[in-house]
């Protein structure tokens, strides 16, 4: 089994689709080996979006995923890496393919409903950040 990180981001948990997503995601035979809602503060959220550091949209991001509770999700599947990113779609929702979480919640490039990690380090990096007592 590979592990992978999910998070459910702030417009959806404002929104009360947490459940919705989560069961979407049990549904599609990923196991969740952990699960915790929190908010961020600025520095780590800087630090969870640091390879975007120097892109022009960095400050907007990290002032929106600071701006309410997320939900972070440690996923075990085969091939979940993979797999989880596909089921999420590509970034801009209006691109994404039907039967994906962005297509059916996403609503901008900024509010697309989930964030999922994209390598093995970055799964690694992530997980650190959010689980750290694991
Ligand atoms: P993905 O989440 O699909 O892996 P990344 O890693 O390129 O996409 O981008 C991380 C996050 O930064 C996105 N989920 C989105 O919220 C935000 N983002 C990416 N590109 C843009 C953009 N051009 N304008 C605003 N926000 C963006």
């Amino acid at each position: 089994m590979e592990k992978t990180y999910l998070m459910i981001k702030p417009e959806m948990v404002k929104a009360g689709k947490q459940g919705e997503i989560i069961e979407f995601i049990q549904k599609n035979g990923f196991v969740i080996t952990n699960m915790r809602q929190f908010r961020f503060d600025a520095e780590r959220a800087g630090e969870f979006y640091g390879v975007h550091r120097e892109k022009p949209f960095f400050k907007d991001l990290v002032q929106y995923i600071t701006s309410g509770d997320v939900v972070g999700l440690r996923l075990e599947k085969d091939n979940a890496i993979k797999l989880v990113r596909e089921l999420v779609g590509t970034t801009d929702p209006a691109q994404a393919s039907p039967g994906t979480i962005r297509y059916m919640y996403g609503a901008s490039l900024q509010t697309n409903a989930v964030h999922a990690s994209d390598s093995p380090e970055s799964v690694e990096k992530e997980l650190a950040i959010v689980f750290p007592e694991d």
